[in-house]
């Protein structure tokens, strides 16, 4: 396949922006007036590039913005301090002890007691056979065990947007996750990429919920489709925003869904109304379905994830709020426990606060 497509567009990255009309919204529809600004990525060919590209670019800011990471898991490092602490001093006569206490740290973490079983098991092994012989050959044993767990099982980390525009994003999860901010931040990176983004405001739950979605099209520019009346169908509003997305050319429809507990299966149901509306207009839509999780709920998360992959197949997860809690590590056993990719943290409430997940970036943000 790889040798009959087009050549990539090039990234125009030094193209100025032109200025941002302000935003406003057609009285009569609630669609915002339409823009001028055109997208730095279009090509008329080569879609495929187009995304792979994109999303490339978003995994390589992630390596990028250390230092953001590094802040945002700060809680969670401060947890596993201890480990440094007890590693400074380690000497053979004190491995159980070492080991014990390493092992309450990482379960405190959330790595889950698998996990932490097999790393603390491994170490043990590689310490009495002579092949760590100091407390820095320990922690990087230990480093490199955990990445080893993030990478083997879900290596994929960046957004799957298939080779059609638009590309569609369903945002899904349980109520008050982060999975309207969570869209909000991934407009805004999308869009500072040069994309074209078209907002879409399926939870049609709650009342307040589009003009909470409105205020992040405002805030990053992009625009954003609305039920035209009371009550309607999410699958209706979710349809009519790829439809607009495919006719006026946008690269990415961001689809926002009401919150809804797992457990709720005619709720679920709704879910999977959703996806077929969506793959009747555009074959193959959504290409991905982010599941959001609550990084402060700890190991709970699982039987979430368990649940919305079953019903609808969920090809990424979004871990909100890491910021807030000290219990990063659950990241870790997500990974292992349901091998799909986390493709996003958040790590705070601003709209930059979102960072691409990268394997490598976190193991080196919790274990400096
Ligand atoms: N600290 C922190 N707060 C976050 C993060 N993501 C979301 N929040 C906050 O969590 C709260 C809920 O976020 P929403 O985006 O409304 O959650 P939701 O899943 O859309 O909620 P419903 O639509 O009601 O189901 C808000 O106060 C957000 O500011 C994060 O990464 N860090
Ligand atoms: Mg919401």
């Amino acid at each position: 396949m790889a040798a009959s497509l087009p050549q990539l567009c090039p990234l125009q990255t030094s193209k100025p922006l032109l200025s941002q009309p302000s935003f406003g919204l057609h009285p009569s529809s609630r669609y915002p007036l339409s823009r001028t600004k055109e997208s730095r990525f279009k090509c008329s060919a080569g879609q495929t590039g187009f995304f792979t590209k994109l999303g490339r670019l978003l995994k390589e800011k992630a390596k990028s913005d250390v230092e953001k990471i590094f802040s945002g898991f700060s809680k969670t490092r401060d947890n596993l301090a201890v480990i440094d602490e007890l590693l400074l001093y380690w000497n053979l006569s004190d491995t159980d002890r070492v080991l014990d206490e390493l092992e309450e740290a990482l379960l405190v973490s959330d790595f889950g007691p698998r996990i932490t079983i097999k790393i603390v098991e491994s170490l043990r092994d590689d310490i009495y056979g002579g092949k760590l012989k100091s407390g820095s050959d320990i922690k990087d044993a230990l480093k490199r065990s955990i990445l080893n767990f993030l990478t083997s099982k879900a290596p994929k980390t960046e957004l799957q947007l298939g080779y059609r525009k638009p590309a569609v994003i369903m945002i899904v999860g349980v109520n008050g996750g982060g999975k309207t901010t969570s869209l909000g931040k991934l407009a805004n990176r999308l869009k500072k990429e040069g994309t074209k983004i078209l907002m879409a405001a399926g939870d049609t739950f709650r009342a307040a919920a589009s003009d909470q979605l409105e205020i992040w099209a405002e805030r990053t520019g992009c625009e954003i489709v609305v039920a035209e009346k009371e009550h309607a169908k999410a699958a209706t509003v979710l349809s009519q925003a790829v439809k607009r997305g495919k006719e006026q050319g946008y690269d990415v429809v961001l689809c926002d869904t009401s919150g809804r507990l797992h457990t709720n299966y005619s709720l679920m149901e709704e879910l999977v109304a959703c996806k077929k509306a969506l793959s009747k207009i555009i074959p193959g839509a959504p290409n991905e379905i982010l599941l959001v999780l609550d990084g402060t709920t700890g190991l709970n998360m699982l039987q979430q994830a368990r649940e919305f992959n079953e019903v609808v197949g969920v090809t990424g997860l979004i871990l909100t709020k890491l910021d807030g809690s000290a219990r990063g590590g659950c990241v870790v056993s997500v990974v292992d426990e349901l091998g799909i990719p986390v493709k996003f943290v958040g790590v705070g409430e601003t709209v930059e606060d979102l960072q691409p997940f990268d394997a490598e970036a976190f193991v080196n943000a919790i274990f400096p």
